[in-house]
């Protein structure tokens, strides 16, 4: 597959994009910044935010698919979250809908249900919690994607990222830890499988303390393989903890990330 990568030069697009490049696909970046050293590939210096320069990237390159990973990964006020998650996002499917580009694999976070207390088991099902001005960027993202699957056909994934890190480094990484290759496995698995129309999918490993659940994105065909339990050992215990294990989105979830929506003169 021919497929626009956005937000190539960040920290899960520099490990995506020699992955999918070894799966056999052709990876096209697209990023504020320019492409990371080693990165020989067709490369748009492009804010995704901006839906005419968005638009000329497609009127250019011939794509079969889109994964969106461009977007600031913390919390920041609500315009700001806005145009980071929901304006990119829906600058593409309009130049998804208007090139027949079907497919659209977005990088998503478990942030959009962070507010909702540790049950046994998180399932897709669970409504829309999210725990920041970040996660409403990312329920608000999975509606935009929602609403084109439903009106144009279009094929949508929203994996909802939990902790995409070289290895988990605090205790609740040992539940939400996503490894770099079950990354890749996670987003070959969402551009390929048949027919997704809009779906939603918790990305981490096989963790053994994990309790988000799997089977959704084992029926898309992600099936992860490693798990956080290999670093247990290594993880010192921290005050914070036990206040990191009582939400989904564990410290966004506290009063630290508390904000106020709009940035005041
Ligand atoms: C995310 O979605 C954030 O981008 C990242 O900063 C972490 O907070 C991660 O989730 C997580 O929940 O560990």
């Amino acid at each position: 597959m021919r497929v626009l990568v956005t937000g190539a030069a960040g920290s899960i697009g520099r490990v995506l994009t020699p992955g999918l490049v070894d799966r056999g696909h052709e990876v096209v970046g697209l990023d504020r910044v320019p492409a990371p050293d080693g990165n020989d590939g067709p490369w748009h210096l492009v804010d995704a935010a901006d839906p005419d320069a968005v638009a000329a990237v497609f009127a250019e390159e011939r794509l079969d698919a889109v994964v969106h990973l461009a977007g600031y990964p913390g919390e920041g006020s609500l315009p700001d979250s806005l145009t980071s998650h929901v304006v990119t996002t829906a600058a593409l499917l309009d130049a998804m809908v208007e090139h027949d580009v079907r497919r659209l694999v977005y990088a998503s976070s478990n942030h959009a249900v962070g507010r909702t207390p540790r049950t046994d088991l998180l399932t897709t099902t669970t409504r829309p919690r999210p725990d920041t001005f970040y996660g409403v960027g990312k329920v608000a993202a999975e509606a935009v994607m929602s609403l084109y699957a439903d009106r144009y056909g279009l094929d949508a994934v929203a994996c909802r990222i939990g902790s995409f890190l070289p290895e988990p480094e605090t205790v609740r990484h040992l539940s939400t830890w996503l490894s770099h290759d079950d990354c890749v496995r996670m987003v070959e698995a969402s551009l390929t499988t048949p027919a997704p129309g809009f779906a939603a999918l918790y990305g981490i490993s096989a963790n053994t303390r994990g309790w988000w659940d799997l089977e959704a994105g084992r029926a898309l065909g992600y099936d992860p393989q490693d798990d956080a339990e290999e670093f247990a050992d290594r993880i010192d215990r921290r005050d914070a903890d036990d206040a990191e294990a009582a939400h989904v989105g564990g410290p966004f979830a506290t009063e630290e990330f508390y904000r106020s929506a709009l940035d005041r003169a």
